[in-house]
Formats: C-alpha cells, structure tokens, sequence
C-alpha cells in the first residue's frame, strides 16, 4: 500500500524523481536552513521539501527514520475506520462517517505560555519548518487493541526549539479543537471539552515523540487527527490528541481530560506496561486490528530508550 515494489518502478521514472528529490533536500537541509538560521528568522518560515494539502494528498519527499519498525503495517482501512475521536463519536466507527466535512484549513495553531516566542502560526508554515519523515510506529490503545502505521510528521522537539521555551517551562500542554458545530461529540458531556493532554518537557523532547500531519504516505485523514496531531509511541493512545489548535509551556503539570474524568483509572504519564493493570482490565496483552490472536504488550510498547526518562520513579504510582 505504502511503496511501490522497486520492480514495479520503470528505471525512467527512477533517475529523475531521485536526482529531483535529492537536490531540494539538498536546496532544504543547507541553503534554506543556513539563511534562515543566519537570517534570524522566525517559526515555521525557513521552507521544506513536502507539501501538504487535503487528504488523500500524496507528501513528497518522505524521509525514512531509523525508529521504524519492521513489523507488519495494519492495513489502511482499519486505521482509518477504527477510530477513538470522542469529538465526533464514541463508537469506532463513528469518527469515519461523521468527520469527513470537518474543516482542516486554514488552521491556527498557538504557541504560548513560557517561550520567548509566542506566536499564532499556520498549520502549513509549520508542516514546513522540517523534513517530513516516514515513522513506523506501534501505537496501543489503553483499552487493549494496537496497530502498526507509517506516521508521517517530524520529532515534536523540532517545534520546541524554534519555540525557545523558558527555563521555567517544565512540560507542554496540547490542546484540540473546540467547535461544537464541527464536532457533534463535542454537544455531549461524555468528556471535558476542549481535549487536553500534556507531556512532560523531557518526553516532549525526546526524539520518538512525533508531531504528525500524515499516515500512509498521503495527509491524515480528519478522523486520524488532521491537520496535526501528536504520536508518542510509548505512551496509550489517549496521549497522542488529535487536530491540535494550542501548544502551551507550562510550570505545572498539566490536567489532561481522561485523568480529569477518571482519576483512578488514568494517570498523567500512562506509559504504555504490560505490569500496570487498568482498574477495570488487564494490560498484559493486546490484540492487533485486524488479526485474532493476542500478542503480549511490551514495556513501553518495546521503545525502551525511553526508559532512562523514568529511572527512579515508581511506575505503578506514577501509572
Ligand atoms: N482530540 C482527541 N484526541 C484523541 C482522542 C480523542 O477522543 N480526542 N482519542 C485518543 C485515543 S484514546 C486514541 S487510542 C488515539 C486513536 O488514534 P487513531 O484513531 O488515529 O488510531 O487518539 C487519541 N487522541
Ligand atoms: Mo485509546
């Protein structure tokens, strides 16, 4: 689904895409970057080899990543029709048949609280601000299903440094859409709206975090989080909100909306572990979309260089 078999690529159709492709990272990675840097310029103006525009829309120019893993991709169709959005609907099917007319642009994301630059950009000035890339990432429901997608998007930290936060700043807070008429689920109090999540600055910063506008090669789909979201392939699903509208830094932790409507049953840091029971389940293991039998749950959904992030704390308390 993702790539081309290179068998299946004329030879004709190969030299010249490349030797296209390879000249604007050039242009992207040296020229463009060391005059912006040079030039002082602001977020999200210095110019990347993708594109982005509506769904469907293939990115050019996907970089591969070292973090991806080779394990099986979920086919496309589950991904996009099995979906938690509590904003358009709590069925899995929901968000799929109801956000197919949400509005992804123009978008405003604002970036605020303690950074030096606090500023209102376009969602596509910061799609620009880094070379898109291919993430193969395992991402795990909290309620015990898991899949396997080519994420598109580039390292979360690549927007934290243009954004230079102060060293007060101690975690970042991300929050979704508010907007009722767009979001039918939104009419219902089954959460706290808006949808609020937070990471902490070192897991904001670490370089697995993913700040994400694409899955399959193509832009996200809207019930897959467009026009950006978040993946933090460690972390439960609920981590990773979705059509992000506000990054905020913040001294304190942040109060993020499951741990608001269940306190008991989700913390602030809900690392993905096989050894931490949900009050209500196990989380010993998970069941791929897709396919029938269960396979254990990895610590840290099996991205264990994250594991120094956490040494010393107690994981059971701090679930
Ligand atoms: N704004 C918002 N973000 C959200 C959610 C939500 O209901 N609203 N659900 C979360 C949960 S529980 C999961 S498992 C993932 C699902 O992402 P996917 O539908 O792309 O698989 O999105 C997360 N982000
Ligand atoms: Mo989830």
């Amino acid at each position: 689904m993702l790539l081309k078999k290179s068998a299946d690529i004329k030879s004709s159709e190969i030299t010249p895409k490349n030797l296209y492709l390879n000249r604007r990272r050039f242009l992207a990675g040296t020229a463009i970057a060391g005059a912006a840097a040079l030039a002082g310029l602001e977020l999200g103006e210095a110019v990347s080899p993708s594109t982005v525009a509506h769904a469907n829309t293939k990115i050019e120019g996907l970089q591969k990543s070292p973090f991806s893993t080779t394990e099986k991709i979920t086919p496309y169709k589950d991904v996009t029709t099995y979906n938690n959005y509590y904003e358009f609907s709590t069925d899995k099917d929901g968000p799929s048949r109801l956000a197919g007319n949400f509005k992804t642009r123009p978008w405003n994301v604002t970036i605020d609280g303690l950074v030096q630059k606090k500023q209102v950009l376009d969602v596509d000035s910061i799609i620009k601000m880094a070379p898109a890339e291919e993430r193969i990432y395992r991402h795990r429901c909290v309620e015990g299903w898991s899949i396997v997608v080519p994420w598109v998007g580039f390292s979360l930290s690549e927007l934290i440094k243009r954004a230079q936060p102060t060293s007060k700043a101690k975690f970042v807070e991300f929050t979704t859409l508010l907007d009722m008429k767009q979001m039918p689920g939104q009419r219902r109090d089954v959460l706290q709206w808006p949808y609020v999540e937070g990471l902490r600055m070192d897991e904001a910063m670490h370089p697995l975090a993913l700040l994400c506008f694409g899955m399959y090669g193509e832009a996200l789909p809207n019930q897959d989080g467009a026009p950006l979201r978040l993946v933090v392939p460690w972390k439960y699903g609920f981590k990773s909100a979705k059509a992000i509208v506000r990054i905020r830094f913040t001294d304190s932790q942040p109060r993020n909306t499951w741990n608001i409507s269940a306190p008991t049953e989700y913390g602030f840091y809900s690392n993905v572990n096989p050894n931490v029971d949900h009050p209500r389940w196990s989380q010993a293991k998970e069941r791929r979309l897709g396919e029938f039998f269960k396979r254990p749950t990895l610590m840290f959904n099996g991205y264990d260089q994250v594991a120094s992030l956490y040494s010393g704390m107690d994981l059971k308390k701090n679930f």
